[in-house]
């Protein structure tokens, strides 16, 4: 199949005002790179001659530095949905410039499917290789972009060659029928492949291709510290003691882990903890711990939608191909994060909370209730369908100015019904079959941090005194924020009698 391939600038200029464009690429990896970089030159250029030009912007996840930062400060975004992880995009969409919309990322791809945001004018998605009848391998990672390809009137294909021939048969492409005909999905356990390795394309579709050999360049991590490795330990502790009660089958059961430092930090601890027998994953984001784990032996098997992994990583995981490649997979977002894989297959979730209350509601998105960090990412896909739902947090924030551990959440992302266990440096709080006062009993004398303890205990026991089921004081419930926000410490709340 013979394509037409024209330079980033030459692909960037077929894109019009007003269009809707989907990204390919999830957790900032496997992401085409040139074209929206050239995008936002474009735009620059468009401006400065006096002409209108803003893209609506759909992406499966988080699309790293060449699509958020660079089309953000180029001013070229109307809107923006799902996941993103970016200090610029967070400032445009914080300061009310781009419009977005947060949504479950097993929802995004059929959103776009059913034709809820309407006509999707073009897609761009990163390929590995071009297959003779012009279907393409992806490269690190599926996100939405087999959809995109799908939906979109028009595409264009960044081929990047750095990637060699090391990604041809790591991707399991289905997309699922439109109800009423959609069937179950057949996976049974987190190997099993249901589709195809490459994605279809409709070559008439398709307006460009753009050779580049950019690589996506992850940032590494930040370095343990005690309160990473501590949550860690609780996280492993606890998922041994109820291997061994029997709470979890002595087989044990697949590990999703969300994105950022401590889900890192957490499953590596996991797989340093000899009593947690080697696991597999089926999770949304394979980052670098992972890799050393299938290499120590300790993970038999991840499925994911991307490999968010530093490039060392990634380069370790092409030198040992002979043993990532029957353990690696790659397959959709609408399939790693669908509630009837991860229900069927008993998944153990593990994911980060920005805030929990006292009740066990959870906050991962909204910094104060009303800033955006990043999103809700799949992080609610897994808590409300696993067979364990762990939230982890550490007790502070902000040099202790914050306490993570709060009387009412300002925001609530995974509510307390899919919260089954909270975690920080501090200790575990196993919320089960427990009532929202045991809960709150639990949560402030395990988790909150000594400093806020006593400022907690004040607020359940003016709230009780009120014989409510689940004890608030609408007065005081935010009476901690706003000390935050008036003083710049939490600890100077005062509660009103
Ligand atoms: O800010 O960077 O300015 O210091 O939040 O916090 O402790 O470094 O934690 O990197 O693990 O991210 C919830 C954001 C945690 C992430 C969140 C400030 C803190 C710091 C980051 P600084 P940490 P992490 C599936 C799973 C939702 C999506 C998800 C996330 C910054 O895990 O986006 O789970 N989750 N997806 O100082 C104000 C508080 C705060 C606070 C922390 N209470 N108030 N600021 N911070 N707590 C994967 C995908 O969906 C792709």
């Amino acid at each position: 199949m013979t394509y037409p391939v024209m330079t980033a600038e030459e692909a960037a200029r077929l894109i019009k005002n007003g269009d809707v464009v989907g990204i390919g690429g999830f957790s900032s990896v496997g992401v085409p790179k040139a074209v929206p970089s050239a995008i936002a030159k474009f735009a620059t250029e468009e401006h400065e001659a006096g002409r209108e030009y803003q893209i609506g912007l759909v992406t499966g996840g988080a699309t790293g530095p060449a699509v958020d930062t660079d089309l953000a400060l180029a001013h070229a975004v109307k809107f923006r949905t799902p996941f993103q992880s970016n200090a610029n995009m967070r400032k445009a969409i914080n300061s009310g410039e781009v419009q977005y919309f947060d949504c479950h990322l097993s929802m995004i791809g059929q959103d776009v499917a059913y034709g809820f945001l309407g006509k999707l004018n073009v897609a761009i998605v990163e390929a590995s290789e071009i297959l003779d009848n012009g279907n393409i391998i992806l490269s690190t990672s599926v996100g939405i972009s087999p959809t995109l390809v799908q939906k979109a009137e028009k595409v264009i294909i960044e081929l990047n060659s750095s990637h060699g021939s090391n990604l041809k048969g790591m991707h399991d492409i289905y997309l699922p029928e439109m109800p009423p005909y959609r069937k179950p999905y057949m996976i049974t356990s987190p190997g099993d492949r249901i589709g195809t390795i490459d994605v279809p394309v409709d070559p008439k579709k398709v307006i460009a291709v753009v050779e580049t050999n950019l690589r996506d360049n992850q940032a590494g991590f930040k370095p343990l510290d005690d309160d990473t490795r501590a949550i860690g330990a609780h996280v492993s502790n606890f998922l041994v003691s109820e291997l061994k009660r029997g709470g979890i089958p002595k087989e044990f059961l697949p590990l999703q882990s969300g994105v950022g430092n401590i889900a890192n930090a957490v499953i590596g601890a996991l797989g340093e903890n000899s009593d947690v027998p080697a696991f597999s994953m089926f999770t949304e984001v394979i980052q670098n711990s992972v890799i050393d784990l299938i290499l120590k032996g300790r993970c038999n098997y991840v499925t994911g939608s991307s490999l968010s992994l530093t490039e060392e990583s990634l380069n370790t995981m092409y030198a040992h191909m002979d043993v990532f490649g029957n353990r690696v997979l790659l397959r959709p977002q609408e399939i790693t994060n669908h509630p009837e894989c991860i229900r069927r297959l008993g998944i153990i979730a593990l994911n980060t909370a920005l805030e929990a209350d006292i009740f066990g509601n959870v906050n991962s998105t909204h910094v104060m209730g009303t800033k955006m960090m990043n999103g809700i990412g799949g992080s609610a896909d897994f808590a409300r369908n696993s067979f364990i739902s762990i939230f982890t947090t550490p007790s502070l924030a902000k040099g202790g100015a914050i306490s993570s551990i709060v009387p009412m959440v300002t925001h609530t992302d995974s509510s307390e019904h899919s919260v089954r266990v909270l975690v920080t440096e501090q200790g575990v709080a196993d919320l089960r079959g427990k009532s929202p006062s045991q809960r709150a009993r639990l949560i402030i004398e395990n988790c909150a941090h000594p400093d806020y303890k006593q400022l907690l205990w004040d607020y359940l026991k003016l709230s009780e005194g009120k014989g409510l089921h689940t004890p608030h004081s609408l007065k005081n419930a935010f009476k901690m924020h706003i000390a935050y926000e008036e003083t710049g410490d939490m600890r100077n709340a005062k509660f009103e009698y």
